[in-house]
Parts: C-alpha cells; sequence; structure tokens
C-alpha cells in the first residue's frame, strides 16, 4: 500500500514541483507583454513619425518613393555657371540664360515674361504655370528662386577680387536647377493642384550702391495685386556639399504651417539637410509676399557657407545628394497638398 501511495503522490509532487518553477516564469512573461504594450504606448509616433529619436515610417510608404534626379540637376547648375555670371553687366549670359530655362520647361506649361525696370535696372521674371488640375482645385502653390547672381564678390577672402562678379553655382543656379526639375517631374506625374514657377530677376544687388534685396519679386508682387496663391516655397543656395537648412525666422513667423508642412515633408523624405532648429532672419523673395499676407517659406543654407558671395561660389563645391534631397522635399510638400486638395 506504502509503495502504492509512493507511486501516485511522487508523480505530483514532482507536477507540483515544476508547476511552482514555471510559475514565476509565468509571471515574468506576464510583466514582459506589459512591458511591450507600455513601449508600444509610448511609441505611438504622436504627429512627427518618430519613436524614441527613431523612424517608424513603413517602408515603401508612397511619400517616400519620389524619384528626383539631382545628377541632371547638376547638370543645370553646370549649364548656367558656363554662360558666365548672370549679372547686369552681363546681358548676352542674361538672355542665354533666361533662353535655357525657357528651352527646359515641358510644353505643357505656360510662360509669362514679366519684364520691370528697378531702380534702373532692367529685369525679366519668368512665370511658369503648371494648371494640370485647372478648375478642379483652387489651390495654388508658388515655387519660386532667383535666377540672377550678384554683380561684386564683396565677401572675398582676397580683397583684390572684391570687384568680380559671383559665378554663383550655389547663389542662383542651384535654385533654378531645383526647379527646372520639379517642372519635369509635374509634366510627367502631374497633380492635383495648380503649380506655378516663378524665376526671379534681381534678387542678388542688395547693399551695392543703392540697390535692394528681392527686387525682382518685390516687382512682381506689386505689379499683380490679384495673385493669391494658397502657399509658397522659394529655394535659394541649395546645393552645398555641407547643406544645412533651419527653419528661417521670418518665415516661422509669418507662415509656419507652410513652414510645418515642409518639415513633415523633410521627415518623410528622410532629408536630414533639413534641420528642425531656428534659422536666421534673411531678407529673400520671400519677403514681398510676406508683406501682402500670402504664406510664403524659404528654404535657404544657413549659416551661408564660406563661399557666399565669394569668386569661390562654383560647382567644385555643390553636390548631387543636395539638389537631390531639396527636389525631393518640395515634391512631396506638393503631392502631399495635392492628396488632400
Ligand atoms: C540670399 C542669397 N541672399 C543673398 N544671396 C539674401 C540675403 C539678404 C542674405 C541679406 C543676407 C543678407
Ligand atoms: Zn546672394
Amino acid at each position: 500500500m506504502r509503495w502504492l501511495f509512493c507511486l501516485r503522490t511522487i508523480p505530483l509532487i514532482i507536477a507540483f514541483l515544476i508547476f511552482l518553477g514555471c510559475s514565476d516564469n509565468w509571471v515574468n512573461i506576464t510583466a514582459n507583454v506589459s512591458l511591450v504594450k507600455e513601449e508600444l504606448r509610448k511609441s505611438e509616433p504622436i504627429g512627427n513619425g518618430h519613436v524614441n529619436n527613431k523612424k517608424v515610417r513603413p517602408k515603401g510608404s508612397p511619400a517616400a518613393s519620389i524619384d528626383f534626379d539631382g545628377q541632371i540637376a547638376m547638370r543645370h547648375i553646370e549649364t548656367q555657371t558656363g554662360f558666365g555670371p548672370r549679372s547686369p553687366e552681363n546681358p548676352n549670359a542674361k538672355l542665354q540664360t533666361l533662353s535655357y530655362i525657357r528651352s527646359q520647361i515641358p510644353s505643357s506649361m505656360e510662360i509669362q515674361l514679366h519684364k520691370f525696370n528697378a531702380n534702373g535696372f532692367n529685369g525679366t521674371n519668368l512665370w511658369v504655370s503648371s494648371r494640370a488640375a485647372k478648375k478642379k482645385s483652387t489651390t495654388l502653390i508658388m515655387l519660386g528662386t532667383h535666377w540672377d547672381t550678384r554683380s561684386q564678390a564683396d565677401r572675398d577672402t582676397d580683397i583684390t577680387k572684391r570687384n568680380m562678379p559671383v559665378l554663383g553655382a550655389n547663389d542662383g543656379a542651384s535654385g533654378v536647377a531645383v526647379l527646372i526639375e520639379i517642372a519635369k517631374h509635374l509634366h510627367k506625374q502631374p497633380p492635383e493642384i495648380n503649380v506655378d514657377l516663378i524665376f526671379f530677376d534681381l534678387e542678388d544687388i542688395g547693399n551695392i550702391g543703392k540697390n535692394a534685396y528681392a527686387m525682382g519679386s518685390r516687382e512682381f508682387v506689386e505689379e499683380h495685386p490679384k495673385y493669391r496663391p494658397t502657399a509658397g516655397i522659394i529655394i535659394d543656395m541649395v546645393c552645398d556639399k555641407n547643406l544645412r537648412i533651419p527653419r528661417e525666422h521670418y518665415s516661422s513667423l509669418s507662415a509656419p504651417e507652410v513652414l510645418s508642412r515642409v518639415w513633415a515633408s523633410a521627415d518623410r523624405q528622410e532629408a536630414n539637410a533639413f534641420k528642425d532648429i531656428r534659422g536666421g532672419a534673411i531678407i529673400d523673395d520671400h519677403i514681398p509676399f510676406l508683406e501682402v499676407g500670402i504664406p510664403v517659406v524659404n528654404l535657404i543654407h544657413f549659416p551661408f557657407p564660406k563661399s557666399w558671395h565669394t569668386t569661390n561660389d562654383t560647382i567644385k563645391f555643390c553636390s548631387v545628394t543636395s539638389l537631390d534631397q531639396v527636389g525631393r522635399v518640395v515634391l512631396d510638400f506638393i503631392y502631399q497638398y495635392s492628396s488632400n486638395y
């Protein structure tokens, strides 16, 4: 009987002991599940798409795949700088540049020349309208850049060069290059909203004699009082190898929603040249628009690179990757607007 008792109870005791051992693990497992849940709860993206400082964007989301050709953009810089400085003293280079930009714009887009005189200078703004959406959408986004270059390299470290003109690979040609490629992209993949691209003249003779910065855009705004785009982006100096674009001050102050959309696009495109920090207060082609209440932001390299307003502003400091980032971010911005127009 005793043996029989042992035979029956020993397995039960062993089973009980095993249960006690496992139960400890069981507690741990439940604890771990709670921990994971807590981590997940903490890591829910709240607007900025970040989890504990890491990106949580699902791979292959449509916004992430915009094919902007930075290499071709680089060639547009090469062509423009090949014409020489595009400053008022060099009318031939200016004519060649205007005709080059026109030749690159897809035929589906309308081109208007806005000729003006400011402070004794003749200028030409080139206004391209991509109105694929026509009346289907009342949203109109204005993208702008300046196509002129500075007459004097007044920040050159070599004082003997300060009267020489700036070649403007970065300060002039880079913005034009990006907008040309954006125009081609919009032609191939028309958004559901209307887009204008404006190439402004006479942005960059400020503080030379009695001239101001952003004269071309100021003339444009003054002479087109009925022109009221929904929002806009000005790009300037966007090709440097160490590109760094913080949130420009006047843009943050007067067009915060547009700036937030741009930074959301930069985040989606993983464009690390865009820095989520305060930048300088820059007088550029966005200012005349902001003054009449049109929310236009300025995407500009800041602090300015060493080559700024020097004879060193050449293509050797430009990078395909930088052009690519800016192109993708601006296109992402457009297509996001387009997806909820
Ligand atoms: C941008 C590129 N700017 C000139 N070249 C605008 C500017 C205005 C920059 C004032 C600094 C001061
Ligand atoms: Zn400049």
